[in-house]
């Protein structure tokens, strides 16, 4: 096949519409099946005419011919872009040989408003059942107006202060749900762009919009209160029409819309949905008389929500329906109910079709699990009621799909019907980002797979406009930590560049004056105290291991994407913070904060477990001055690096000092303390092997189980790891009773479980309080199942898998593994077999790239590269390797014995 440049993408996306980049970055792949294939050189144009790129007509940039490997964001070095303007860009490529590949076929991008604040349009509300009880109707807006002709192009440039549905004559704009998503809308606002030429018509027109209360003033946070950014919602949207004879006519919100109120009766993203369809206007969004009740016109809002928060094209994908999963089994109750169940625990909504007489209510209720006697278990839900209703109006089949709210369910209650529900008549929808999967993981162990399944179903779930604690009960926030916490492992499974960059930027908003991180961001916490005029009972920032979010997540981002400007941009506010954390710890060691190793099994206290609190803020406060440093350098600050290099060996020095013993022994003696002193390089050298020891025995003392939390979670297989012991890094993973990553998948969990007892066979239901069954964090133990066992991982100092490492390490029994990733460059594939004693094991580096291959262990004594012998010196050192396909064979013809590790593969 002939080499080409493949998967263009500008800022991450394909041919993405209202983007705000001033230097918009470039992207693309090469598509090259030959050994060692590679970019010598590139040239990129870009102009306003996708016929007139390579005859320069229209071209704003030509790169020339750039020397250069770099193929993922390189950045737009132009002239000023225009906003409001698509450009289109093609890239060539020499290849290895330094001949030219074919030009690429043309992608393009689209500007936005590039930060005009002067948008042709004004705010507009609905003032409509702005006090009411808990039923606040969803305001139905419309404006209708005539076009001459049928127009050249036309964008619809839109946000909300909540969240909306659009319409054009009666059809709905794009597939996008709960935009413009959540942000601290009082200081950020995104919008959105969709390209409507298409559903215009000539003659009358009407643009609809449904608006519903969303993050912005519906029920939110844990104190179930509302209007925590204002009382109601209001909409911006600008329609931009360009008519073929050259003139741009706009219809921008304003006083000349109408309004009223249609079906929908309530919408609540904790709460659900009732929908009458006795009420609803049906076509109330075509060009005609408007039936909708309480028909008024719009007001413009008293404060001036324009002037204030900043208006920004939204940088990631929006929210949609990815999947839709059919009924499993159908089971009724005793009172007359049904139980639905779809076999997984998804977030999204059901979707169902009935029959039924007019003004029959239909109640569908969602759940998690169910209690010992068959019925819904919704305690664990707290105040979120999680309940939709409709209303039919008995018009023969009627089709009823939740609009503006979200459900973490795998069974679904139905109430109300007059006969059985037939399976054919019902959906989940399953809602979430959108965002590309990337990456796969499989192996020999059926539970593993379990595992890795639940793993990634909870980042879908949690991945939704925000990474949030939980899915289901009244809280669904944007926990730093746990969004710290698992973010290495989310990039294996998906492409969350953008997800992460928008989400960093809700963590800068929210953070405090002082310089600390924020627990939640977007800061809801803050907002509803302030509301309540209530101090909160501990600082709701500053806490370790949630606030060094603003340290650690850019890093990950950096290290899996290559991206340089996610490191610029928060490096003012990373300063900050660091500076924050020298004033409260001046020697070194960080004063206790609120959280310690949450939900760890060995706690003495409810949740904080024996690790002690500042311990772990030593820890993290040495590691981000590590991270510093190398983000010092990565951005060529030379007296920054070394001072927080300084400060790392200062703040090292002083954990060393205050928690380890002589003997290598940690204060609190848990897994915890160990894993972290190991995995962020904490100890001296002399004394790593007693504390190795010394780990060893929190493991023994427990029978081979864990007993950490939130923080050691993530960091104790890859202690093990460290110390050589994948043997028990291997049992831990595979330990089936509690406490233990399978002991829920044994028990049927499809998702990631909040705590390790949950549920378990001896208690049943843990901590009603707090007890989501879909919570990513411990989740965390991916990152090491794609590295350890699948055998990928990245290498900070070539970012973005330009090199990476291949280097399974097989064990637990385990006799094969399968583990790939849509790298920046192309798929990474490691392939593994055991198989007679031989280790197999296949792999693909793709095009522009290069990776070290480290033999699983020392005890094959011959191997094969392809068709060539691997000397023993390059077995114990490893392979460098270009791109290509390798089959690797390392065989022991003599059998001798061999070593623990070993041991445990065969
Ligand atoms: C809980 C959240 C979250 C955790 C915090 C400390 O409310 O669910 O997972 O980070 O507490």
């Amino acid at each position: 096949m002939k080499a080409c440049t493949i998967d263009l993408q500008c800022e991450n996306r394909t041919n993405p519409l209202g983007l705000d980049e001033l230097r918009p970055r470039f992207s693309w792949k090469m598509q090259d099946a030959r050994e060692g294939a590679c970019q010598r050189a590139y040239r990129i144009v870009v102009g306003t005419d996708a016929d007139g790129l390579l005859c320069s007509r229209g071209v704003v940039w030509d790169s020339g011919v750039v020397k250069s490997a770099d193929s993922v964001l390189v950045a737009y070095q132009g002239e000023a872009l225009k906003p409001r303007t698509r450009y289109y860009w093609c890239v060539c490529v020499w290849d290895k040989d330094a001949q030219p590949v074919d030009w690429s076929t043309p992608a393009y991008w689209e500007t936005g408003f590039l930060g005009q604040s002067d948008w042709p349009a004004q705010w507009i509300a609905l003032p409509i059942g702005k006090q009411g009880g808990a039923e606040r109707p969803c305001r139905y807006l419309r404006k209708t107006f005539i076009l001459d002709s049928k127009p050249l192009s036309a964008r619809l440039y839109i946000t909300a202060c909540g969240v909306f549905e659009p319409s054009l004559n009666g059809q709905r704009i794009g597939t996008d749900w709960f935009t413009p998503g959540w942000t601290d809308y009082s200081k950020r606002i995104e919008y959105l762009t969709y390209d409507v030429t298409a559903q215009l018509q000539k003659g009358s027109n009407c643009l609809g919009v449904i608006l519903a209360d969303g993050w912005y003033c519906g029920y939110l946070g844990l104190r179930h209160t509302r209007n925590h950014y204002g009382q109601e919602p209001v909409l911006l949207a600008a329609l931009i029409v360009r008519t073929t004879d050259g003139k741009e006519l706009t219809y921008g919100s304003d006083e000349s819309w109408e309004g009223g109120t249609g079906g929908l009766l309530s919408a609540d993203l904790y709460n659900g949905e009732v929908f009458d369809a006795r009420c609803d206007a049906e076509g109330w969004c075509a060009p005609q008389p408007c039936p909708l009740n309480n028909l008024q016109t719009v007001q413009i809002p008293a404060e001036d929500l324009a002037a204030a928060p900043a208006l920004a094209g939204k940088i990631m994908p929006p929210t949609r329906v990815t999947e839709v999963l059919s009924v499993q089994s159908i089971r009724p109750i005793a009172d007359g109910s049904y139980i639905i169940d779809f076999g997984q625990n998804l977030v999204g909504v059901a979707k169902i079709r009935l029959r039924e007489d007019n003004g029959t209510r239909v109640v569908l209720r969602h759940g998690e699990m169910l209690e010992q006697d068959g019925t819904l278990y919704t305690e664990n839900l707290r105040s979120a009621k999680c309940e939709d209703v409709y209303v039919c109006n008995g018009h023969g089949m009627e089709t009823y799909t939740p609009r503006f709210t979200f459900h973490g369910f795998r069974y679904l209650e139905i109430r109300g019907l007059s006969h059985p529900p037939q399976a054919d008549d019902i959906t989940a929808l399953v809602l979430h980002t959108d965002m590309r999967e990337t990456g796969s993981f499989h192996c020999s162990n059926v539970l593993v797979n379990g595992l890795q399944n639940a793993i990634r179903w909870g980042q879908r779930g949690n991945f939704l406009e925000i990474p949030t604690d939980c899915p289901q009960r009244d809280e669904r926030l944007g926990w730093t930590g746990d969004a710290q916490i698992f973010c290495r492992t989310s990039t294996f499974n998906y492409e969350v560049s953008t997800f992460f960059r928008k989400w960093l930027g809700d963590v800068r908003d929210a953070q405090y004056e002082d310089g600390s991180y924020p627990d939640v961001a977007p800061d809801l916490l803050r907002v509803s105290n302030a509301q309540l005029q209530r101090n909160a009972t501990h600082p709701h920032s500053g806490n370790a291991a949630w606030a060094e979010v603003g340290i650690l997540c850019p890093w990950t981002i950096y290290e899996r994407y290559g991206d340089t400007r996610i490191l610029e941009e928060n490096y003012p506010s990373m300063l900050r913070w660091m500076d924050y954390q020298q004033g409260v710890a001046p020697t070194g060691i960080c004063p206790n904060t609120a959280y310690g190793d949450w939900l760890a099994t060995d706690a003495v206290r409810p949740a904080w477990g024996p690790t002690p609190c500042d311990l772990i803020g030593t820890a993290y406060y040495a590691r981000s001055a590590r991270i510093m440093a190398q983000i010092a350098a990565t951005l060529g600050k030379e007296a920054d690096r070394k001072h927080f290099s300084k400060l790392h060996a200062f703040v090292r020095d002083a954990f060393v000092r205050e928690y380890v013993t002589e003997g290598g022994r940690l204060a609190g003696d848990t897994q915890t303390g160990y894993a972290l002193a190991i995995v962020f390089e904490l100890l001296p050298p002399e004394r790593i092997e007693a504390a190795a020891r010394a780990f060893e025995q929190t493991l023994a003392r427990r029978n081979d189980h864990l007993s950490t939390g939130f923080v050691g979670t993530p960091v104790i297989c890859p202690a093990l790891s460290r110390i050589g012991r994948d043997d028990l890094a291997y049992k831990l993973l595979l330990n089936e009773t509690y406490p233990s990553w399978l002991m829920p998948i044994r028990n049927g969990a499809t998702t990631m479980w909040e705590r390790w007892d949950s549920w378990t066979p001896q208690t049943g239901f843990g901590d009603i309080n707090m007890n989501s069954f879909n919570h990513y964090a411990y989740g965390a133990i991916g990152e090491w199942m794609y590295a350890v066992i699948g055998g990928i991982d990245s290498d900070p100092s070539a970012p973005g898998f330009r090199h990476f490492f291949l280097a399974p390490r097989p064990g637990g029994g385990i006799t094969c593994a399968r583990a790939e990733l849509e790298s920046p460059y192309g798929k990474i594939v490691s392939d593994w077999e055991l198989e007679a004693g031989n280790f197999i094991w296949q792999v693909v580096i793709p095009p522009n790239s290069e990776a070290t291959l480290r033999l699983p262990s020392n005890q094959w004594q011959t191997g094969r590269l392809n068709s060539h012998d691997l000397s023993a010196q390059r077995m114990a050192e490893g392979v460098r390797l270009q791109a290509g396909r390798y089959r690797i064979e390392l065989t022991n013809p003599a059998k001798l014995p061999i070593a623990r590790d070993c041991v445990d593969a065969l």
